[in-house]
């Protein structure tokens, strides 16, 4: 997400950083390089016209020019510009007060309405709600069964209508009785899409919504056709009322335009971002921590919450303890690996985490997956005692190590280096690798919230 602008503007700031003093005249040619930047992105000119002028009024105020550390303070004043445009805070779901709360899924063709529906339903099963599905997209049989099979995937129940139930309304009221026959406290109702908004569509739609009366209206986006999305999102607002945007396709090498302009243009909030075919692969949007990604000062608040569902608590406060006393294992880091596995790919984890700083120290610890079952094989192969204190894995140990797990003592010897190293880190960071805990989410959080390191 965002790593093409990420790796630009992150290259404008080290330029600025090179100037020395900062003047009018060298913040002027920064920002226009930002402006450059956010224009190649595929952000909407309005939107970028806008964020530069307000960062450049405020950024040439006395105050920053005569401060000590100048580039720190344009950095914070684009991070809180750019949170503006994004929505400002966090925009949660609406949920009516009378159950179920509907949800309508619309959007074109393709852009990830029905994979949405069912990232959405484990989201809100996950969050404490009890979904139920319904598709209404009668013109393609295959769309209707698509959603069946991930409500199955997710275990999430299915309205899936009977022969004489062939208009889309028809399917909506049963699946409404069913829901609320059920107990059910939301249902999300995955709608046809066109490839062009016709008018066929946006009539059957509007049934949909006064028959439903819908709390949210969500239009499904997909990321990498940029301004088409954002122009589309825009259509739909004016013609139906929108309540938010679901920006899916994030993961691919979409520029971010869409993300960062959807907002300004419809005035309607992004509510969940798609980052991947999974169900797993959708998030919240916050608006705070996107911009501190555009800055490449990592996600890490989005990493811990990640990290602390794969995690169970008990794990964690074990963990956390043992760093405090010094006492994580090679056995704990075979265990820690593992559970990373989890997670995700190396990688994608790597990418939530500040660029600026730690990601130096991170990349001597990022194995590849085939490293990952060497390391493993090589901690299984030490002697308990061993895997409890490394200090007396000496020369002949190391050599025994190496011909068990079928490796050389070079990969012995690189491993516990890397323990060591892990270690290290993990102590300086209170754990977050492993430890995890909230309370260093936020610290993490305020962290990369300005105090820039290597700024
Ligand atoms: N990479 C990626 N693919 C996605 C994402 N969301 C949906 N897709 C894919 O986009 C294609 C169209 O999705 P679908 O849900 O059928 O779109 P619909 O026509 O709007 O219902 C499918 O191949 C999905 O797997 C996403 O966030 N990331
Ligand atoms: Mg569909």
């Amino acid at each position: 997400m965002f790593d093409n602008l990420s790796d630009k503007l992150q290259r404008v700031f080290k330029n600025m950083r090179g100037e020395g003093r900062l003047s009018a005249e060298n913040m002027d040619a920064a920002l226009r390089e930002v402006r450059v930047a956010l224009l190649e992105a595929d952000v909407n000119f309005k939107v970028v016209k806008q964020l530069i002028e307000s960062v450049k009024t405020r950024a040439m105020g006395q105050e920053v020019l005569s401060s000590l550390s100048p580039y720190q303070q344009v950095i914070g004043i684009i991070n809180e510009e750019l949170i503006k445009i994004l929505g400002g805070h966090e925009s949660k779901l609406r949920f009516a007060n009378d159950p179920p709360s509907v949800f309508l899924i619309v959007g074109l063709q393709g852009s990830g309405k029905t994979t949405s529906t069912g990232k959405l339903a484990r989201w809100l099963a996950k969050n404490g709600h009890r979904p139920q599905l319904v598709s209404v997209d009668i013109y393609r049989p295959a769309a209707r069964e698509q959603l069946a099979i991930i409500a199955r995937d997710i275990k999430a129940p299915i309205y899936t209508g009977t022969p004489e139930e062939t208009l889309p309304v028809d399917l909506a009221r049963s699946a409404r009785r069913e829901a609320t026959n059920a107990g059910r406290d939301v249902l999300l109702v995955d709608t046809a899409g066109r490839l062009h908004i016709d008018e066929a569509l946006m009539d059957e739609l509007q049934q949909l919504k006064t028959l439903l009366n819908p709390v949210e209206i969500l239009f499904v986006a997909d990321a990498m056709t940029g301004q088409d999305a954002v122009k589309s999102a825009d259509e739909f607002h004016k013609k139906l009322g929108i309540t938010g945007v679901i920006l899916t396709k994030m993961d691919g090498d979409a520029r971010g335009g869409a993300a960062l302009s959807i907002r300004s243009v419809t005035g309607q909030p992004l509510k969940f971002v798609g980052l991947g075919e999974k169900p797993d692969a959708f998030e919240p949007f916050h608006p705070d921590r996107a911009a501190s990604r555009i800055l490449g000062m990592g996600d890490i608040v989005s990493f811990v919450e990640k990290a602390q569902e794969a995690f169970d608590g008990k794990q964690q406060e074990e963990l956390q303890r043992k760093l405090m006393d010094n006492e994580f294992s090679l056995e704990d880091f075979r265990d820690q690996l593992k559970s990373l596995r989890k997670l995700g790919s190396l990688e994608s984890i790597l990418k939530m985490m500040p660029k600026v700083g730690m990601m130096k120290e991170l990349q001597n610890l990022q194995p590849d997956e085939k490293e990952l079952t060497r390391i493993v094989a090589i901690i299984d192969s030490m002697t308990p005692k061993e895997r409890n204190n490394h200090m007396i894995i000496n020369g002949s140990r190391r050599r025994r190590i190496a011909l068990g797990s079928g490796t050389s003592v070079q990969e012995v010897n690189s491993l516990l280096k890397q323990y060591g190293q892990a270690r290290k880190m993990m102590k300086s960071m209170s754990g977050s690798l492993g430890g995890l805990s909230k309370g260093l989410g936020k610290r993490l959080g305020r962290m990369g919230g300005l105090g820039l390191p290597g700024f």
